[in-house]
């Protein structure tokens, strides 16, 4: 039973015991739901009675509310004529930032990933850097994984003819133009309104993967129904408590043409983005945070992320593996895989493959990159199993740190199929769209196409572990010169923030 309701009722609803919300134009009846809420009751408390909207949008897939609420709390459509549009005023801080995205670069000055980054960091909204950008506590696995890529070297081949040289590849049976893949990351849409959606596109233009997350700000299916005919997706699975929820998806996802499901084993609580945290708690009220009393019930351990992943199972175990083989006929990959034992319990397991990963080092602090992991896991999967890679039918993949073709290719030569890139991805999109996913994309490109005649490789097949020096990866502590990432991009940690009083 559809009803036009005015925005005075509505805001008479603003309470815990009575609490509305509008998303969309429609109006909502949460109060039931307050407690279900997986970020926590206080957030929608903040919009009782008002637009939910701006803050809804990132966070959520379109349908997120629908599916969730029963038809009798779908109260109807607000009357637009009686609610002002008091779109809060920029702040100066957003003023100044809107500034500095009208005075972005062109994208033709745009030379290499790492400048994406230098430019997120002016250009994207607070939130959304901070979440994007935090890693897990003093951020130590975040340069890590970059700085791993420092301790291999190259041993060239000359005179080989490289007129024509061809990096393209296959990822379990799949056709890339690069051995990479845009992996899995959740809330595009803090970025860009149309979150994941640019990279969908820019890949069909571009011909590489793009791994759907579980947490997209885009629905699933919104992002399935904007690729291209024949356009490969693998779905990244985060494993819900509630296992009818992720039979469902699993078998949803494999009918709708996904072709591999890589399973995220490395979550099975978030790591502490100390970045990301303190953006939630400065984002909350300042009455709350001021006085020292209440403020001890701020919740400070909800950052954008935390507060959305309650529904991860933290009991998922290797006993589990056997069922997902039985509701999919998909490949299946875990992602997250850290050292070499458990990468042979995966190929034991029968599984497609292993992603090793550190989860951009937003996880266990001191967990190693995955190029280290990969050296060690090639050497024991060699001995145990008499295994050589790239091998077809168990493969590897790496992500992590990796900003240069050179980073692949290191990657590959080590046994890698294909190497995940995320932020990059992410930071491209949301200071430019669309047209920054694939400038980042042609800017790879040419890298490949250059490194591989530099390194005397006409193929993929011919870039072979004779090709790198990798005697040093598992020196941690090594020179390390200077080096955009840190000196340019990063920031030092943020420290408490005295008040103002
Ligand atoms: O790294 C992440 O932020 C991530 O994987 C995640 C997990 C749960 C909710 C949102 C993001």
């Amino acid at each position: 039973m559809s009803r036009t309701i005015s925005g005075k009722e509505i805001a008479e609803h603003s309470s815990r015991e009575s609490c509305w919300i509008i998303v969309h134009g429609k109006v909502y009846d949460v109060t039931e739901f307050l407690p279900e809420h997986p970020g926590g009751s206080k957030i929608i408390l903040k919009y009782a009675g008002k637009d939910a909207t701006a803050e809804y949008d990132p966070i959520h897939p379109p349908n997120a509310i629908t599916d969730n609420l029963p038809p009798e709390k779908h109260l109807g459509a607000v009357d637009p004529a009686t609610v002002t549009q008091v779109a809060a005023a920029p702040t100066d801080a957003e003023k100044a930032r809107l500034t500095r995205m009208e005075q972005r670069p062109p994208l033709g000055e745009i030379l290499s990933l790492h400048d994406f980054e230098a430019i997120a960091r002016e250009v994207l909204p607070e939130k959304a850097w901070a979440y994007y950008s935090s890693a897990a506590d003093d951020e130590i696995t975040l340069r890590e994984n970059h700085a791993a890529y420092h301790r291999v070297w190259f041993r060239p081949r000359i005179l080989r003819s490289v007129t024509h040289v061809d990096w393209s590849t296959s990822i379990l049976g799949h056709a890339s133009k690069m051995p990479l893949y845009i992996t899995a990351t959740a809330l595009g849409k803090l970025g860009h309104p149309d979150g994941e959606l640019n990279l969908t596109r820019a890949a069909a233009k571009h011909g590489v993967i793009q791994m759907i997350p579980t947490l997209a700000s885009c629905s699933f299916d919104e992002i399935v129904d904007a690729a291209a005919p024949g356009q490969v997706q693998f779905l990244q699975l985060y494993v819900n408590s509630d296992r009818a929820i992720t039979e469902k998806f699993v078998r949803h996802a494999e009918r709708r043409g996904v072709k591999a499901l890589f399973i995220t084993v490395d979550a099975p609580q978030l790591g502490r983005r100390e970045k990301d945290m303190r953006m939630k708690f400065e984002a909350e009220d300042p009455a709350e945070v001021t006085d020292n009393k209440v403020s001890d019930k701020v919740d400070r351990s909800q950052g954008a992320a935390r507060a959305i992943s309650s529904f991860i199972d933290t009991g998922l175990d290797w006993a589990d593996i056997p069922w997902f083989q039985s509701i999919t006929t998909m490949p299946i990959i875990l992602k997250g895989v850290q050292c070499w034992e458990d990468a042979l319990l995966a190929y034991d397991a029968g599984l497609a493959g292993v992603v090793l990963s550190n989860h951009g080092g937003r996880q266990l602090e001191f967990s190693r990159s995955g190029l280290e992991t990969l050296v060690e896991v090639v050497a024991h999967l060699k001995e145990k199993r008499g295994l050589t890679f790239p091998n077809a039918r168990f493969q590897l993949f790496v992500d992590g740190g990796v900003r240069r073709a050179t980073d692949v290719l290191k990657a590959i030569a080590l046994g890698a199929t294909a190497v995940g890139v995320g932020r990059p991805f992410l930071y491209a999109f949301s200071s430019y769209g669309q047209d920054g996913v694939e400038r980042a994309l042609q800017i790879l490109n040419d890298e490949f196409e250059m490194s591989m005649r530099l390194l005397g490789a006409r193929s993929i097949a011919e870039v072979v572990p004779e090709m790198v020096d990798a005697s040093s990866i598992h020196q941690h502590i090594v020179a390390v010169p200077s080096d955009r990432l840190y000196e340019a991009n990063y920031e030092t940690m943020q420290s408490v923030r005295l008040r103002e009083i």
